[in-house]
């Protein structure tokens, strides 16, 4: 959808208020090269931004009522800004487990919620809006939908009601909106991506510091692709599996003594072991190493570029499977096919539990690698993935 991403947001927004946008807004949906679950553990990360996108078509309303409809949902939604706080101030979730607010529209009105939290603002500083949203991104996949749609609410705010913020801020924003007002105890890096991608680069993040780096891929130079896999296996951050892991490290870091997981070393694995039990070591074992495969991969691409990564890929992807336990059969089968038809390296990407693998092969070799994985699922008697190759594109932008 992205060529008209826009054109659908302004129609929606039309055929909603029956006037013209004030201005589109996007933000993009994002893919992780490698670095997972390490983001609330304060370690590293270094996802790209990828060309799937949420467009926020946003109309002012003298009313003081902020109004939001999604293609994916087409009834719309409204709250007044005044009723802001008492929505999502409390315990974190509270507004969707109690049905005040659909879960997809506490994305974009989380926004709002966090945006004037963060700046001081009054209800009664800002306009109301009408935002209609629509999307390319793959809803459930692991690619970061719910972050793109944050940015392009964040972007608009940002822009229409003065607020001021950098891409950074902007991104916080994201994540308060998640972790309080959704109710998904997630980490920043999807924000970030999504805010500060650019174009065939991934950004290095150190969720400790929030410092970021460019890193030039060089994808197209190398005759390079990457290739989703996407298992089609839906998952939710909100509740289960990942929650458990992220108690597990916070657990794991309580019991050997440091404020985060990110202040341990591979050297400590071996205290980590006599004092933990096994699952626990095991969660401590991923995180720690999966930051120091972040920091190769890195120094890797800038030393010797993209074609020298794939055995830190690989790692990463068996990391996650064994030990911590993140993986499902079909992710497995994913990268296990994509690797046997020459796949440079593959891992799954994005918080786990289904969503999509990732494989980094020859630009001519997509067909082939796409093909040999459906042809895996078909012969496990898994539904068939959808293949789709991404580009490290720019992040979040006024489009209109
Ligand atoms: C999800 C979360 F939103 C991120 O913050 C991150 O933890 C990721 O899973 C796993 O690396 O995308």
């Amino acid at each position: 959808m992205s060529a008209d991403g826009r054109t659908q947001a302004a129609a929606l927004l039309a055929s909603l208020s029956g006037s013209e946008p004030a201005g589109v807004w996007s933000a993009p949906g994002r893919a992780n090269l490698i670095g997972e679950h390490t983001d609330y553990n304060e370690g590293f990360v270094l996802p790209f931004a990828i060309e799937h996108r949420t467009y926020a078509a946003v109309g002012m309303r003298q009313d003081g009522v902020l109004r939001v409809v999604s293609t994916l949902d087409r009834q719309p939604f409204s709250l007044p800004v005044a009723d802001l706080a008492a929505t999502f101030d409390g315990p974190s979730g509270r507004a969707v487990t109690s049905g005040a607010v659909p879960e997809w529209a506490a994305y974009p009105l989380g926004i709002a919620w966090a945006a004037l939290a963060a700046t001081g603002h009054a209800a009664s500083d800002v306009t109301g809006l009408d935002i209609a949203i629509a999307s390319d991104v793959p809803v459930g996949a692991g690619l970061s939908s719910s972050a793109a749609i944050e940015g392009a609410t964040a972007s608009a705010l940002n822009d229409l009601w003065r607020l001021g913020l950098d891409g950074l801020e902007i991104a916080k924003l994201g994540r308060t909106a998640e972790n309080e007002a959704v109710g998904a105890p997630t980490g920043i890096m999807d924000q970030v991506s999504s805010t500060l991608g650019r174009e065939d680069a991934a950004t290095f993040l150190d969720c400790r510091t929030l410092a970021t780096e460019s890193v030039d891929l060089g994808l197209a130079r190398e005759g390079l692709a990457l290739l989703v896999i996407d298992t089609q296996v839906k998952h939710a951050h909100s509740t289960g599996g990942y929650r458990e892991r992220r108690e597990s490290c916070e657990k794991g870091a309580a019991e050997l003594g440091v404020p985060s997981l990110r202040d341990l070393s591979t050297d400590d694995l071996v205290r980590a072991q006599e004092q933990l039990d096994d699952v626990t070591f095991r969660r401590v074992r991923h995180i720690v190493t999966e930051n120091q495969r972040v920091l190769d991969t890195v120094a890797t691409l800038r030393a010797s570029g993209p074609r020298a990564i794939g055995d830190l890929l690989v790692a990463s992807h068996a990391s996650m499977r064994d030990d911590f336990e993140i993986s499902v059969a079909e992710l497995d089968t994913a990268v296990e096919a994509a690797l046997a038809a020459g796949a440079v390296g593959a891992r799954m990407t994005g918080g786990g539990f289904g969503g999509a693998a990732i494989a980094l092969v020859d630009a001519d070799r997509v067909d082939v690698v796409a093909q040999a994985a459906r042809d895996a699922f078909a012969a496990a008697g898994f539904r068939a993935p959808n293949t789709f190759t991404v580009t490290p594109s720019e992040g979040a932008r006024r489009d209109a």
